[in-house]
């Protein structure tokens, strides 16, 4: 199959919310390959009329990558359609088998086009808070291999972003959890991301460069997850809790 109709593949689950084989199963294609499924898949999101509204990194704490057997940072994009305001709601029906996970989010205040050094990362980033991911792969029983996982937008399906604080607003050793209805499932340490979030920016902004991603000012960047993620159900309110930055939460719906 070409590198279009796997792109039609993944799209079409996540739209019907319905899962299916793994693509390197029947398909071989390289990292590169996946991320060009994975911006021609997004490309049919926007065709549909919705905005790029930021992108995300996955795999860059090692609770992560030990629970979905992955070993390298990954990159995705964000779209309009993911965001859910701070005490909204999603609904399960929309979902194959989400999770959700503790993040740091970043908002970019200018445009970039290639690798910062971490302080040049502040000069560009006017906001900080708390958030939450939520990943739904694409792929039956949750399994992929890094290829696969890039090619389905790295199991992007929605977020939760808390109040902005400000960026000086120091990010290094904060207790991250998730809770279930207010119940602490997942804990982690803001440090559990690359040492040091803003380390997820900047290699944000390596990756975003080297594959002619331009990132906006106003744009959201998602740090990556601190903890595992944890399977939702209908009926619970989840919440994460980010010291210093406030708590960020939404309900599960039918
Ligand atoms: C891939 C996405 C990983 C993170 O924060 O590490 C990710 C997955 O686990 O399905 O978003
Ligand atoms: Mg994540």
């Amino acid at each position: 199959m070409g590198l279009k109709e796997l792109a039609v593949l993944v799209d079409d689950a996540a739209m019907q919310a319905s899962a299916i084989e793994q693509l390197t199963v029947k398909n071989d294609f390289s990292i590169d390959e996946a991320y060009e499924i994975q911006k021609l898949s997004i490309d049919k999101r926007l065709e549909r009329g919705e905005e790029l509204i930021g992108l995300k990194m996955g795999f860059t704490s090692e609770a992560k990558m030990v629970q979905m057997g992955v070993h390298d940072m990954i990159w995705g994009r964000l779209t309009s359609t993911m965001n859910v305001a701070d005490g909204g709601s999603i609904s399960m029906s929309k979902f194959i088998h989400p999770r959700a996970e503790p993040e740091v989010c970043f908002r970019l205040s200018k445009d970039i086009d290639r690798e910062l050094t971490i302080d040049e990362c502040k000069e560009h980033v006017d906001g900080v808070a708390a958030a939450i991911e939520v990943i739904d792969s694409r792929y039956e029983n949750f399994k992929f291999s890094l290829a696969d996982v890039i090619a389905d937008n790295c199991s992007s399906s929605a977020l939760v972003i808390g109040e902005w604080k400000p960026m000086e607003t120091e990010l290094s050793d904060l207790r991250m959890t998730l809770e279930v209805d207010g119940v602490v499932e997942a804990e982690g340490s803001s440090n559990d991301i690359l040492n040091d979030p803003w380390r997820s920016m900047q290699a944000a902004t390596r990756l975003a460069a080297q594959y002619g991603q331009k990132m906006k000012a106003g744009m959201v960047l998602m740090a990556g997850a601190a903890t595992n993620a944890v399977f939702l159900k209908t009926g619970q309110t989840i919440s994460t809790t980010v010291e210093s930055l406030g708590s960020v939460s939404f309900d599960v719906k039918e």
